[in-house]
């Protein structure tokens, strides 16, 4: 309901050109800095953040926000930003922030804008820390709306998996998954609903404030380690369908979902070259000119990092000899927020590993 009111109410937002939208990019760090130093001088800072402690977890946060504001003027995807605000609220609430940090974070990223942009430009992007302000209200009311997770959801191989992960079990792990991977399509079955789930558990206990960075790590180390000797033990096939390029997006971290497809697309026949985390799009351009894959297959769990992947679609449209190479994208953003899919027209943004398997058998060779 607050959903429909927040996207409702972004209706007037004036389009953001691409010259703007560069212009706030390539000032990102002083921005950043800029908003961090306005924050630090405040005497209520300790009272905003919830303690000192966090001031770390407010840099990064800042961090986080001038790379997701880019890529919201950059695709204009203020549906988006919409739907992305009250997740912020929640995480970072959860972590012990008071509501009124951010109005008092966004008029110093407003002030920074006017201080640090060419007034011409800037003007475009003001009204998009105006429209942020004026639905701070809203925004904190939807909070009640968000999905809330909890351990009764998990399945029950799920729930096993994510204490091995947590206890650090690698052995526990990797005999359950060595157990659910015997039938033919056990490996894309564990990997959607016991791996993915207990991940998206550890993301979920972590947000809350209920295991730290720390467990957080080591859990995914487990996990990717269970995918290793996974892929150890499975024998791919010769690759006959031909060659496939996966990778994460520029900047993007989180590799484990790639990592799983790319195993998940070997038993199935293709010669993968997997990339893993922060591709640069300009190397990923002259691998695929030398290789000439039949497709490359991005994740992306970052809203901020849409932008990175729009650019490598539109390097591969304007080049005449990648354009033929077929792209598939996929990855957690897309789950939790289904407007990021429409911010990518023109990209195949696929849910899940199966439907990946269907889509990508069309383009094999022969
Ligand atoms: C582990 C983890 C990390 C690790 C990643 C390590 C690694 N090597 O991957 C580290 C510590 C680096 C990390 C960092 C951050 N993280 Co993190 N992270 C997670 C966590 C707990 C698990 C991610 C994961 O592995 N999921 C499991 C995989 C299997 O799921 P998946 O990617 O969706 O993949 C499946 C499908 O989508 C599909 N798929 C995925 N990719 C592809 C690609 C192709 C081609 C195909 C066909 C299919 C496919 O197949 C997979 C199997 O089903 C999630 C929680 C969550 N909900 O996922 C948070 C989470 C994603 N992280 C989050 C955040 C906020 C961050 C940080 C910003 C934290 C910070 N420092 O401030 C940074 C950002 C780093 C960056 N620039 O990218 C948030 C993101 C919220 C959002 N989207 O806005 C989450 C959701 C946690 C939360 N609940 O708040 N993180």
């Amino acid at each position: 309901m607050n959903m429909q009111k927040l996207l409702e109410s972004l209706t007037g937002l004036p389009q953001v050109s691409r010259r703007s939208a560069e212009a706030y990019n390539s000032r990102k760090g002083l921005l950043a800095e800029s908003v961090n130093l306005a924050m630090a001088a405040r005497q209520d800072l300790a009272r905003l953040i919830g303690s000192k402690t966090n001031i770390e977890l407010m840099q990064n946060n800042h961090q986080n926000h001038v790379q997701f504001i880019t890529t919201v003027l950059h695709l204009n995807a203020f549906r988006l930003l919409a739907s992305v605000i009250p997740w912020i609220y929640l995480t970072y609430h959860q972590h012990g922030f008071s509501f009124e940090y951010f109005p008092v974070a966004l008029a110093a990223w407003k002030q920074a804008v006017i201080n640090e942009i060419p007034k011409e430009l800037a003007q475009e992007i003001v009204p998009v820390y105006d429209w942020m302000l004026s639905q701070h209200d809203t925004a904190v009311s939807e909070l009640s709306n968000l999905p809330v997770t909890n351990d009764a959801e998990l399945p029950e191989s799920a729930a096993t998996f994510l204490n091995s992960i947590l206890e650090k079990d690698l052995p526990g792990a990797v005999n359950l998954a060595l157990q659910s991977t015997r039938s033919e399509d056990g490996l894309r079955r564990f990997y959607n609903t016991t791996m993915q789930p207990a991940m998206y558990e550890v993301g979920a206990r972590w947000s809350r404030g209920e295991i730290s960075v720390a467990d957080e790590h080591m859990a995914t180390a487990v996990a990717q380690s269970v995918v290793a000797n996974l892929q150890a033990k499975t024998a791919a096939t010769a690759g006959k369908r031909g060659k496939a390029i996966i990778t994460a997006a520029t900047n993007e971290q989180h590799d484990l979902g790639a990592r799983m497809a790319a195993h998940v697309f070997e038993t199935d026949g293709w010669e993968v070259i997997y990339l893993g985390a922060n591709m640069p799009i300009s190397d990923l351009t002259h691998l695929a000119r030398r290789v000439k894959p039949r497709f490359i297959g991005i994740s992306v769990a970052m809203p901020y990092n849409l932008h990175h992947v729009k650019r490598i679609e539109e390097a591969f449209k304007n080049d005449v000899e990648l354009k033929q190479i077929k792209i598939i994208v996929s990855g957690i953003v897309f789950r939790l927020f289904p407007e990021a899919a429409t911010c990518l027209d023109g990209i195949n943004v696929i849910t899940n590993l199966d439907e990946a398997i269907t889509m990508t058998r069309r383009w094999a060779v022969g």
